[in-house]
């Protein structure tokens, strides 16, 4: 069994946390957890709005706290965001994630992520070995 403590990893396991200008992350499942999906609390800043396309994963993102919307590039449709509220990537849809006030947001992806991934410019993280 694994359990972990959200704020053990903010204070003591830094590599499990990351941040970009305006969203930061806090990886408590990853690849090498061996659970075939990666678990993330991430937390978007008020004000900021982020283009994502994950072009090799499935997300489910469930709103815990906050309010903002998506859109979905695709079709032009936006979703209110608020706690409570979930969205699963299930086509690789490319989006617009926008946070009116800060967003926390509990996120699965599968395949996992490794921790090492960075947003490419298209909005996309790239396999392990892509
Ligand atoms: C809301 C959202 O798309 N979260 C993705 C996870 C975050 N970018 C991370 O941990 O890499």
């Amino acid at each position: 069994m694994i359990v972990r403590d959200f704020n053990n990893i903010i204070e003591n396991d830094r590599e499990r946390v990351v941040s970009d200008a305006q969203w930061s992350s806090v990886r408590m499942l990853l690849a090498n957890d061996g659970m075939g999906f990666s678990f993330h609390i991430t937390f978007l800043e008020a004000g900021s709005e982020h283009t994502f396309h994950y072009k090799n994963h499935f997300e489910s993102v469930y709103c815990m706290e906050g309010k903002g919307s998506i859109t979905d590039l695709a079709t032009g449709e936006t979703h209110e965001i608020k706690p409570g509220v979930m969205y699963a990537l299930n086509e690789h849809d490319k989006h617009t994630l926008r946070a009116e006030e800060q967003l926390v947001m509990a996120c699965c992806f599968n395949p996992p992520i490794t921790g090492k991934e960075v947003h490419r410019e298209d909005g996309s993280y790239a396999l392990e070995d892509s």
